[in-house]
């Protein structure tokens, strides 16, 4: 446990360090999901970044493609390429964009950014799986604001309607989105009972607690004839005293004196670790 919340912490040092010298981005959402990211990469999925495209590896899907920064940041930290690529983040020609693009990067599964597409691609790869009867599984990582989006809940449908238990949606449930807090914008509530009267097995969770993450893992793994949803409730900004909870950070990059603010509490929170 204590290594994966150390390697959150680098991760979320990298999100900053990212930002801060792109001049551009989203600090909320990445700062919020880096356990969840962790929690994946480090420990759950069965993926190799020696061998990014083996046929056999789980596929992790983004949705909301905002938060790319925390996906590369986890990619490169695992070893899919080199962390000083990261600072190309948004810069011309850099394989970073500031939206993922499919296949750019080892381990970038879909292109992102058009909220709600993400979803439907993961609930294609599950099905696919199923027909082809895969052992691999679907991680489909979406957001609350995104699911203001139809097509969500059509994916849902379908997912539900083929008993894709291959397929496990995490919701970054963290109140806001880039208008304000989330249910002021389009209210979600109540969210469990909507995702479970659409036939998902619906598990809520603290998002930036890996017990409950992974737990909740195991049991999307050993559920059968539904897909599972987590509702990961995670704080956005998360380890940036500033920044938590307030939608402002939502597309908003540090400037340079932030940038080191939050650097030094999350150097704090390292050393507090070890
Ligand atoms: C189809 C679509 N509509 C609108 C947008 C513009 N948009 C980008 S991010 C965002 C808010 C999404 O909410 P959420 O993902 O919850 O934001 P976060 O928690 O990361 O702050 C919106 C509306 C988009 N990217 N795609
Ligand atoms: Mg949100």
């Amino acid at each position: 446990m204590k290594e994966l919340m150390l390697t959150a912490n680098k991760i979320r040092q990298d999100v900053i360090e990212m930002l801060v010298e792109a001049g551009s981005g989203h600090s909320a959402g990445p700062l919020g999901m880096a356990d969840v990211f962790t929690a994946l990469y480090f420990n759950h999925a069965r993926i190799n970044p020696k061998k990014p495209w083996d046929e056999n590896r789980d596929r992790i899907v983004l949705s909301n493609g905002h938060i790319c920064p925390v996906w590369y940041a986890t990619l490169a930290e695992r070893g899919f390429f080199p962390v000083r690529e990261l600072k190309t983040l948004r810069k011309i020609n850099s394989r970073l964009q500031g939206h993922p693009h499919a296949r750019e990067l080892p381990g970038i599964e879909n292109s992102g950014g058009p909220l709600g597409q993400g979803c439907n691609i993961g609930v294609g790869m599950a099905l696919a799986g199923k027909m082809d009867k895969k052992n691999w599984r679907v991680y489909a990582l979406l957001s609350d604001g995104e699911l203001n989006e139809g097509c969500d809940w059509e994916a849902f449908m379908l997912a539900a309607k083929y008993e894709l238990d291959n397929l496990c949606f995490i919701i970054d449930r963290n109140n806001i989105q880039i208008e304000g807090p989330s249910d002021k914008v389009m209210p979600l509530e109540p969210l469990k009972k909507k995702l479970e009267s659409f036939n998902l097995h619906v598990i809520e969770v603290n998002g930036n607690d890996f017990k409950q993450v992974l737990n909740a893992l195991e049991k999307a793994g050993k559920t059968k004839g539904m897909p599972t949803a987590i509702i990961a409730k995670t704080t956005p900004g998360k380890g940036v005293s500033f920044m938590e909870n307030d939608y402002k950070w939502h597309g908003k990059p540090p400037n340079k004196e932030e940038a080191e603010k939050a650097l030094k509490e999350l150097r704090r929170q390292r050393t507090e670790l070890l």
